[in-house]
């Protein structure tokens, strides 16, 4: 079959991604959507999960000629096997942050590093208190090394259980201790799913599927919780504000720097940096009238939700950000970062440059960031960017106007404040029917997608069922580009929906944060869960990534599915090659864990699944 070149049109939702598209071509800039073509058609072995490179016996391929691996592995053992490693990676990315998290609280609590310190006092004892850990007459080094020890813990070889299972309602633990998927350490889970992995291991799809759901659990009630609740506690737990979003937020007379990746470590040191008056006025001096800071991806979300920092664009907008030609500097930490960015650079006066010794990238700069010279190396890097200012070619600068407002920061501390306290209300709301159920949509662009065209549709169609929709991670550019972070989008909500967010003067899509705050929404359900004495599984609730790529995100629909949330994605993972594992996802866990997985591309339908799954759950509940 010829290859079909997709039109700019096919290819994204977005004006500004549109005009950066067409500026691309003629800058002779290669994106994600030029090199997804020539990858195109994909083998369809590693598509549907039937490659197996786990020895050198194999490489395996699974064909109707040669059913088994040269070890007599079956499609259901390779795919099941492959889905493991696979959220076993995206386990490890949150978690891995996770534990950056713990590193910073830990240096803080010893006095080690004076470059960072504890933001939300409040909110450290009150965790602490909420783990165990006593803390009258102790000094707030004190608690906080406990809690960093106790968190460290949580990622070795727990016996028994992750610290913030304390989080989930008791018959939910129940269900998990009898299917043995209770997670215990971090660490443990996803080095035991490595072990299980291994050539002659474990060879029983479902029991492997088991694992990979306690796999993730450990990530979602664990690695992410602790990233997200470490880092209200270092720089401030959120609350509602006004912000930004598209790449209108890049301005022409500033210099401009862009933070990508997902750890607030660094992009809050580089905020910091920003603001000193000295890098300002050294920014005048060359010309600008400033420095402008906006953020990409998670980590733009990181300093949305607790700072409002503009955010320029989600996981495709990356590389077209760059070709406004408008950007010095792009500073990067890790995860989601493609490494087309210092090619892309490359093109205009962009500079790259990498913080983590963990994600380095060829041609990019390496300046790395550690808890003792976070400060001093920010300056050097806002240094770097003001100083490529006046390398900056203005002719080649074409930066697509009219940033959207929005409003951000609703953690669920800010949620419960506006609602007086208490969960109450959004309980009474719910019983009501005027909020019929609550979907969280979350998650990736995916260059195989119309960008942002089933993330914002979506939500359009849930917020007008009276569906109050969360979101988080790239899902927030979606939605914010389409206006639907405003109040004034009630007036695209259901009456009930429309009566609750004028009444409280929110909005019915509430901005919940990065894809480590995915653990926000869980916390949430269990709070919800606990006060109306039922299970995660019987709230009318539904999870949702409709353009995922990455293995994080199937690590959070698979947590989010074994937490007992039916969870909607755009298309399946690389295991449609196994009928066993296939109808595991989609109908059979439905028995063990309380819910499952729904493959559906079209939003318009996967608005109609959900729907009917929250319908399902109220009637379940005694509610209309
Ligand atoms: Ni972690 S995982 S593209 S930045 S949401 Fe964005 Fe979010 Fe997917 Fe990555
Ligand atoms: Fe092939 Fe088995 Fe080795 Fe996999 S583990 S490559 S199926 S022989």
């Amino acid at each position: 079959m010829p290859k079909k070149k997709k039109s700019i049109e096919e290819k994204t939702l977005w004006p500004d991604a549109a005009r950066m598209l067409d500026k691309a071509e003629k800058d002779g800039v290669e994106t994600a959507w030029d090199r997804l073509e020539q990858q195109t058609p994909h083998c369809k072995f590693c598509q549907t999960g039937l490659t197996c490179r786990n020895c050198t016996m194999g490489p395996c391929q699974i064909r109707k000629n040669a059913p088994l691996g040269v070890c007599g592995a079956d499609a259901d053992v390779i795919v099941a096997r492959n889905f493991g490693r696979f959220v076993a990676g995206g386990s490890a990315g949150h978690s891995d942050h996770g534990r950056d998290c713990i590193e910073a609280l830990h240096s803080v609590a010893l006095g080690k590093s004076t470059d960072y310190s504890i933001k939300d006092e409040a909110k450290l004892l009150r965790i602490a208190r909420e783990l165990g850990i006593a803390v009258e007459g102790k000094g707030v080094s004190e608690v906080a090394l406990e809690l960093s020890d106790l968190f460290f813990a949580d990622f070795g070889s727990r016996q028994h259980e992750v610290s913030f299972l304390v989080r989930v309602p008791e018959k939910r633990k129940k269900l998990w201790n009898e299917l043995g998927i209770t997670p215990r350490g971090v660490d443990r889970e996803i080095a035991e799913m490595m072990h299980r992995t291994h050539m002659g291991c474990d060879n029983d799809a479902p029991n492997l599927m088991l694992h990979s759901a306690r796999t993730c659990l450990a990530d979602g009630w664990a690695g992410s919780m602790i990233a997200t609740e470490i880092s209200d506690i270092l720089f401030g737990t959120p609350k509602p504000g006004k912000s930004k979003v598209n790449l209108g937020v890049i301005q022409e007379d500033m210099v401009n720097i862009l933070v990508h990746g997902h750890n607030p470590i660094v992009s809050e040191k580089v905020l910091e940096a920003v603001n000193d008056p000295e890098m300002i006025s050294l920014a005048r001096e060359k010309g600008a009238k400033g420095i402008n800071l906006a953020g990409l991806c998670c980590t733009g979300n990181e300093l949305m939700m607790r700072q409002g920092i503009p955010l320029a664009g989600n996981h495709l907008m990356t590389e077209l950000a760059i070709v406004t030609g408008a950007v010095e500097l792009i500073v990067v930490d890790y995860q989601c970062i493609m490494p087309s960015l210092v090619t892309a650079g490359n093109c205009y006066h962009t500079k790259m440059v990498t913080t983590a010794d963990k994600a380095r990238f060829t041609g990019a700069e390496h300046v790395p960031f550690d808890m003792h010279n976070a400060s001093h190396q920010a300056r050097k890097l806002v240094q770097t960017a003001v100083e490529g200012f006046s390398r900056r070619d203005s002719s080649r600068v074409e930066i697509p106007q009219g940033p959207m407002e929005m409003i951000t920061g609703f953690s669920n501390e800010a949620i419960l404040e506006a609602l007086g306290g208490t969960p109450g209300p959004l309980i009474e709301a719910i019983k009501a029917g005027k909020i019929r159920g609550a979907a969280a949509i979350v998650g990736c662009n995916n260059p195989k997608y119309r960008q942002d065209y089933g993330n914002v549709n979506l939500a359009k169609e849930l917020i007008k069922r009276d569906i109050l929709v969360l979101v988080t991670g790239c899902v927030t550019s979606a939605v914010g580009k389409a206006g639907l972070l405003m109040p004034e989008a009630a007036d695209e909500a259901g009456a009930g929906l429309h009566e609750i967010c004028k009444a409280l003067g929110v909005p019915p899509v509430l901005h919940m944060g990065s894809c480590v705050d995915n653990a926000r929404i869980l916390q949430l359900a269990g709070i919800l869960a606990n006060e109306l004495g039922v299970d995660i599984s019987d709230l009318p609730l539904a999870g949702s990534s409709p353009e995922w790529y990455s293995e994080k995100a199937a690590a959070i629909g698979t947590y989010c599915v074994a937490s007992g949330i039916f969870t909607h994605l755009g298309h399946p993972p690389n295991i449609t090659g196994s009928e066993t594992v296939t109808n595991l996802a989609l109908s059979g866990l439905e028995s063990l864990v309380g819910a499952s997985f729904g493959i559906e591309p079209d939003p318009f339908k996967a608005a109609e699944m959900i729907d009917e799954r929250i319908t399902s759950k109220r009637k379940g509940l005694g509610l209309s």
